[in-house]
């Protein structure tokens, strides 16, 4: 699985401003095919899990509010290159800092509210996968 995928949500102000289909559209677009995907939410458990890594900063509460209040769009995405092709397509954490074209220039908000997620490696791409997929759900 590793080299060839990630994972993405798009986050709930792209659901609640009705960018899903807008954000696919530029995902499909450059080259990314659709493994897996559906609509869900994350209980607060699940996000204090899911950014662990964050538990210390102090946007955390924030961010856990935030990723929990609606739901989200949660997919599996492959293409060669995928992390770092993805990472380019979403464009910086914070959209004042994103470049042209990007999906967070589009549609994020601020850097908290910032339209979508986008694994940092090919592990934690299999590791946040498998956080929202079981296997008969990934074609
Ligand atoms: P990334 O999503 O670009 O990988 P991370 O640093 O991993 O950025 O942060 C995870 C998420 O936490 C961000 O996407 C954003 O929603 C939120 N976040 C990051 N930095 C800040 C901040 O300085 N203030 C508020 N929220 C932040
Ligand atoms: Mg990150």
């Amino acid at each position: 699985m590793a080299t060839n995928r990630t994972f993405t949500m798009l986050k709930p102000d792209s659901v609640e401003k009705g960018n899903i289909g807008a954000i696919l559209e530029k995902i499909t677009a450059s080259g990314f095919r659709i493994v897996a995907m559906k609509l869900t939410q994350m209980t607060t458990a699940d996000a204090k899990a899911f950014y662990g890594i964050h538990s210390e900063r102090p946007f955390f509460p924030e961010l856990v509010e935030y990723m929990t209040r609606g739901p989200i769009v949660a997919a599996i995405l492959e293409k060669e290159n995928a992390v770092e092709d993805f990472r380019t397509l979403i464009g910086a954490t914070n959209p004042a800092d994103a470049a042209e074209g990007t999906i967070r220039k589009l549609f994020a908000n601020s850097i908290s509210e910032n339209a979508v997620h986008g694994s940092d490696s090919d592990e934690n791409a299999a590791i946040e996968g498998a956080f929202h997929f079981s296997g008969r759900e990934m074609f």
